[in-house]
């Protein structure tokens, strides 16, 4: 504080003093609760002897007690200093205001006590969650600069940030109460439910992120790409189209590769002029967990970027926040570019209650950090305006403290989760008629005239899956104007195998495009892109290629539903060419792995063999996403994307005509069902994929062998048509599972257990291919899964 402001306030400085020591006493008291948590790493922290309970009552910190209230100074007027004005900016220069940084000084109070709260509720077994956001209070300015419509994927460090956009609301929301019933896992929390603690309310246009670090970075890319072209798409759009994206991160976030990725990706865009307004913050506390960032590092690392807007402010600073964020929010809207926001601030408290400092970090730099604590930054731009005494400092932070702590008793008792079916609610909401009805809906006669260039399919004669598949995107796009096609190499060359030629012509480069090499963000701009109301169906061109991005499937796309409660959807199908057979062999174009996807709650695997089969289930999941939101991948056979025939040269059995739309409801299929072909008794060849075409092959066989078989083909991998496959099984009590990818991990232990689950009293028996990655050239042959195998095994079941 400057000495003209010392004078100003009476040279109060040892009420100053109390006041810095009375802030210093909360972190000391935080830093005193070590309740038996476990958290992240499974350490169990030292037992709670913090806070003592007195009759079932809460007994509040050590801070309160008598003896150092005794010693704070009471609330003092002005020493006769005329009120300065609430209107005029806290600071020479700065446009924050008075009053604007007194309402922003409340919701950082309240933040550090919702910390202290958080730790209270976890020593009671009240409560689950205990990273706090001490030290980070200065993102309140964040929120306050920003237009409360702008959507933002938050730190966990954001407390304050979200109490800002609560009382930003009309009418305000109870934010307070929000982050306490998350941090009590409560059934009433507004977006998870009490699924996790996570900062996030759908009419705070705040989503809810993943622990997983950086992980939301790939999404906010994609939201901020597809904004303004959801506008101009006449998607029901959930933002204006002069909205910016706000993501914000921690600073050893930054060197995640997810991280680098989409920084990257935004750069790539701006670079090319594409809009991209994103404001990326990263609040740097100089440590994560207990590894320090190198100082000077991430300046480093994002600045004087192209196309990446570099901008630094100090984060204890609230007005220089404030201002800054401003200036950097102006500069993305009005661009329509990236930004990088550098935030510096400090971590006070720990990372979260089972990590005592102490063991990685010496106490004189523990308490170094108080000196910057955004809290005693603001209380001195306050007093030095004018506008609050010391006195009146710790008099607004006690009411903080005791509305916190006592809003914390109230709620530490909510009531929780207490069934499965009522965790899962939100997970997979699934509407099969809504679908059906969605699924059998063409574009109009004119659409689709043009987009076929008056070559209409159902007239062109038996067409392959993958120009069934073609013929099926082109339909999609003719009717939904929001649908978007993209992914490496599906644009101007058509896809690897010519299953999206075409679609750039027909529906332009606003609709479909090629994507930077990068899986994470071709997946990321589909989570974006369903977030902004539009329907994406992005590319991967090959399956291996997904296990390198599957986080933004497995953490990001599966959740958001779950922890959001349906209130945001990504909705999406991700086509993935997959599986093995392609003449050359070699383990990244013939990947047989699905393990991946199939335990991934509530996500659709479709894995559709015959081209009828691909359009009618491309169809229902593009409607399933428009309708329930679901995250669909449809994985497609690599090998029978041209195949034209089945048993013999020329037969062009693996060819099947293109419905016409007045067809499409009678042909629906819905998720998780599956189809037989055949009725043969002596036994049930289940299967899906390339299966499918070997095992009919077989089947051929047999049947001239007098063994008559019948092969079930699974169509969906999740849900896996359990019933079907019982039925089916029941028929000829003898199950042989014909499946193409491993041993372990594989399909066939799901119908496996799907049988035992259902009772299946029959034999059951599996062929499928080796444990190993397939090899180069010939040597494939010899670790897939062969018609020869199935033909065996069947004989011998069969007897
Ligand atoms: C991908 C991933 N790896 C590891 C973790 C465990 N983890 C949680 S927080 C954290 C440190 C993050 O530090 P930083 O980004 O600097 O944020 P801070 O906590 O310091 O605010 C780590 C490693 C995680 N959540 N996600």
């Amino acid at each position: 504080m400057s000495r003209a402001a010392d004078e100003r306030t009476g040279g109060a400085a040892q009420e100053r003093d109390a006041v810095e020591r009375h802030f210093a006493r909360s972190i000391l008291a935080m830093l005193t609760v070590t309740p038996d948590i476990s958290y992240g790493n499974g350490e169990q922290g030292r037992q709670a002897s913090f806070p003592p309970s007195v009759d079932g009552q809460a007994a509040w910190p050590e801070e309160s007690s008598p003896a150092w209230a005794a010693a704070a100074p009471p609330a003092t007027a002005r020493h006769g200093v005329a009120p300065a004005d609430p209107g005029a900016p806290v600071r020479p220069g700065s446009a924050l205001t008075g009053e604007r940084c007194l309402e922003l000084f409340d919701a950082q109070l309240a933040s550090r006590h919702l910390d202290v709260a958080a730790r209270w509720l976890r020593s009671k077994n009240a409560g689950f969650y205990t990273i706090g956001s001490s030290g980070h209070e200065g993102n309140a300015a964040l929120a306050a600069a920003l237009r409360p419509g702008d959507p933002a994927l938050l730190h966990y460090r954001s407390c304050a940030f979200y109490l800002v956009r609560a009382a930003q609301a009309v009418p305000p929301r109870d934010g307070v109460g929000d982050v306490l019933l998350g941090l009590a896992a409560a059934e009433a929390e507004p977006i998870a439910g009490g699924r996790h603690k996570v900062l996030g309310h759908a009419d705070l246009n705040v989503i809810p992120v993943t622990s997983t670090i950086a992980s939301h970075l790939p999404r906010a890319v994609g939201l901020a790409f597809t904004l303004g072209r959801a506008a101009r798409l006449g998607a029901a759009a959930r933002w204006p189209a002069d909205a910016i994206v706000l993501a914000s991160m921690g600073d050893a976030s930054v060197n995640h590769s997810t991280a680098a990725g989409a920084l990257n990706t935004a750069a790539y865009c701006a670079y090319q002029r594409l809009p991209l307004p994103l404001l990326v913050v990263c609040e740097d506390n100089g440590i994560g967990i207990s590894v320090r960032t190198p100082p000077g590092w991430v300046a480093a690392a994002a600045s004087g970027r192209t196309g990446l807007r570099y901008f630094h402010a100090n984060g204890s600073d609230l007005a220089d926040v404030f201002d800054t964020t401003l200036a950097a929010a102006a500069w993305v809207r009005q661009q329509r570019s990236p930004a990088f926001l550098h935030l510096s601030m400090v971590r006070l408290g720990g990372h979260a209650g089972a990590y005592p400092e102490t063991a990685y970090r010496q106490a004189a730099e523990i308490i170094a950090d108080r000196d910057a604590d955004p809290l005693i930054g603001t209380a001195r731009l306050l007093i030095d305006a004018g506008l609050l005494s010391p006195g009146e400092v710790l008099d607004r932070y006690e009411a903080s403290r005791a509305e916190v702590l006592g809003r914390a008793a109230e709620l530490a008792g909510a009531p929780r989760l207490t069934s499965a079916a009522k965790v899962l609610a939100p997970l997979a909401p699934r509407r099969p008629d809504e679908v059906a009805a969605g699924a059998a809906a063409p574009g109009g006669a004119a659409a689709r005239h043009r987009a076929f260039g008056g070559r209409l399919p159902e007239s062109a004669g038996p067409m392959t899956l993958a120009q069934a598949i073609n013929a099926t995107l082109t339909d999609a796009l003719a009717a939904r104007p929001g649908m978007l096609v993209f992914g490496e190499d599906v644009a101007c060359k058509g896809g690897v195998y010519g299953v999206t030629r075409g679609l750039l012509a027909a529906f332009g480069a606003g609709r479909v495009f090629d994507t930077v090499l990068d899986e994470q963000s071709i997946l990321g701009l589909a989570l974006g892109a369903g977030l902004a109301g539009l329907l994406p169906v992005p590319e991967i061109q090959y399956l291996a290629y997904l296990h390198n991005a599957a986080d933004q499937i497995r953490g990001e796309a599966a959740t958001l539903s779950f922890f959001s409660q349906g209130r945001y959807r990504n909705p999406m199908v991700v086509r993935i060419a997959g599986y093995a057979y392609q003449g050359f062999g070699g383990h990244f174009h013939n990947d047989n792995s699905v393990a991946a996807l199939r335990d991934i709650p509530g996500l659709i695997v479709a894995s559709p063999a015959r081209p009828d089969d691909a359009a009618a289930m491309l169809r229902t999941c593009l409607a399933a996403a428009e309708a329930d939101g679901s995250v669909c991948a449809f994985v497609e056979p690599i090998a029978l994307y041209h195949a034209r025939d089945l048993l013999a040269a020329g037969d062009g059995g693996w060819k099947v005509s293109y419905d016409p739309p007045e067809r499409w409801a009678a042909g629906h299929v819905p998720v998780g069902r599956a189809r037989t072909h055949g009725d043969g008794t002596d036994l049930t060849i289940v299967t899906f994929g390339n299966g499918l075409w070997l095992s009919l092959r077989a089947a051929d066989k047999l049947a001239a062998e007098g063994i008559g078989a019948r092969v079930l083909d699974l169509r969906w991998l999740a849900p896996l048509p359990a019933e079907d496959i019982l039925a089916e099984a029941t028929a000829t009590g003898r199950v042989l599972i014909a499946d193409e990818t491993r041993r372990t991990g594989g399909v066939a232990e799901a119908v496996l257990a799907a049988l035992a689950d259902g009772g299946f009293r029959g034999r059951a028996a599996r062929v499928a291919s080796e444990d190993s990655f397939v090899p180069l050239g010939d040597a494939a042959a010899a670790v897939l899964l062969s018609q020869q195998a199935i033909e065996a095994a069947a004989r011998s079941m069969v007897g």
